[in-house]
């Protein structure tokens, strides 16, 4: 089954009421407290009683480096520049829906259970997880809301969530054991249908209403193919905003799938679900139906390794950099317009890509004096491109249009 067709029959499942875990009645029971029609931006993402922004995360935050917004961080595109493929720890943006809890690894363990067993529960310290067949991947992390506030600023569309720029993504090195391997050890039954793995960070509370602990399944096939329990981020153990002692990592798929601090897999007979994909990313909106459009990967996108709003010595020629990248498939070209989109020209790839993720490209320019609208457009190897719009839904997922970024020389 491919991941529309797995999408589509659980929609399905969920309306028919063949849900457990989170069902449509919940989802009405709540629905009036929470925004799903989207009315404020920045609003839905906070939790009720959220604890002081500086206690949420526990690594530096240096302005330099990133912009806060309430319990998250996002990576500043100037820090990129210069910066090898992966992106280092002390800059990788952090999404957090409460605050960075801190696990003692001696203490912790991974119980997995549920009716997809063929027996009882099972459970995996981190030396047992360790001892298991190793595996080092380069994946990015992406947040299915990046680039969220260009809704706003480009489409002039109302949206809600975290009004990210484009730095809530990153690429890393994760080491770990396959999803899989621990599956099978577990004693995954026939009839072993969705897995769901939960974070052991707090309940998270949105619009007075307690959703429980963050958590999102994954369909068996997924899960079997190239997820991994990562316990290394770049080489060092995990650290602990970024989920330690051990996080999902799930290639492609957006960024909630990749549950951090996780306690407990569900390896379930019956379809599972959870508010992460019943009343959070799905697609809503004039263009999608009512129950919302389920999603799981994410999309293309380019940009400039600057801040918007940049400047440049006029007449002196500069290089632009920037990285393009595409959940479908490596990035065949980048086309780069210094004058607005008004002419285009093709950006030099360059350094290598481990595990396709994404491109660095770069670009000489000569800026006369003035201000200037630079624009970067990627096409991937399927011929995915990015529109000029992106496609409008309420809770801003998504967003794959070509960004307009204002820069100035003088
Ligand atoms: N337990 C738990 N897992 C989580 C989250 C969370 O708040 N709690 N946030 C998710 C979201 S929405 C994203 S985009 C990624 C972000 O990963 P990072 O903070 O390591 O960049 O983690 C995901 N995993
Ligand atoms: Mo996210």
């Amino acid at each position: 089954m491919n991941e529309g067709e797995y999408d589509e029959r659980r929609l399905q499942d969920f309306l028919a009421g063949r849900a457990r875990g989170f069902s449509r009645r919940d989802l009405l029971r709540i629905g009036a407290a929470v925004s799903v029609a989207g009315t404020g931006v920045a609003a839905a993402a906070t939790p009720a009683g959220a604890v002081e922004k500086a206690a949420t995360i526990v690594k530096p935050l240096p302005p330099e480096l990133f912009r806060v917004h309430g319990t998250n961080a996002e990576t500043r595109w100037s820090a990129l520049r210069d910066q090898g493929y992966h992106v280092p720890v002390d800059r990788f943006f952090v999404r957090n829906h409460t605050s960075t809890p801190i696990i003692d690894p001696a203490g912790w363990h991974l119980e997995v259970s549920g009716s997809g067993l063929r027996g009882a529960a099972a459970q995996f310290t981190l030396e047992d997880l360790k001892r298991l067949p190793g595996e080092t991947r380069t994946v990015a992390v992406e947040c299915a809301g990046n680039a969220r506030s260009y809704y706003t600023t480009q489409q002039g569309q109302t949206v809600s969530g975290t009004a990210w720029g484009l730095g809530a993504v990153g690429v890393a090195r994760w080491r770990g054991v396959r999803l899989s391997t621990v599956l099978r050890r577990a004693g995954l039954s026939r009839h072993a249908l969705d897995v769901q793995p939960t974070g052991l960070d707090a309940n998270f509370v949105s619009g007075g209403a307690d959703l429980g602990p963050v958590r999102r399944p994954l369909p068996l096939r997924k899960a079997l193919d190239d997820v991994l329990l990562a316990y290394e981020m770049n080489g060092e153990p995990l650290p602990a905003d970024h989920g330690a002692p051990v996080r999902v990592v799930v290639p492609g798929w957006i960024g909630i799938s990749s549950i951090k601090w996780v306690g407990r897999i569900e390896v379930s007979a019956e379809p599972l679900f959870s508010p992460w994909n019943t009343q959070f990313y799905r697609l809503f909106g004039p263009e999608f139906p009512a129950e919302g459009l389920p999603f799981d990967r994410q999309v293309i996108k380019s940009a400039f390794e600057l801040d918007p709003g940049a400047t440049f010595a006029a007449g002196v020629r500069t290089r632009l950099t920037g990285r393009s990248w595409s959940a479908s498939g490596p990035v065949r070209k980048v086309e780069v317009s210094t004058d607005g989109g008004t002419t285009w020209r093709r950006a030099r790839p360059y350094g290598a890509t481990p595990g396709g993720v994404w491109q660095r490209w770069e670009l000489d320019w000569t800026p006369a004096a003035g201000a200037h609208e630079l624009l970067a457009r990627a096409t991937d190897v399927k011929g995915n491109t990015q529109p000029d719009v992106a496609r409008f839904n309420t809770l801003g997922y998504v967003f794959d249009a070509v960004v307009r970024v204002p820069v100035s020389a003088a």
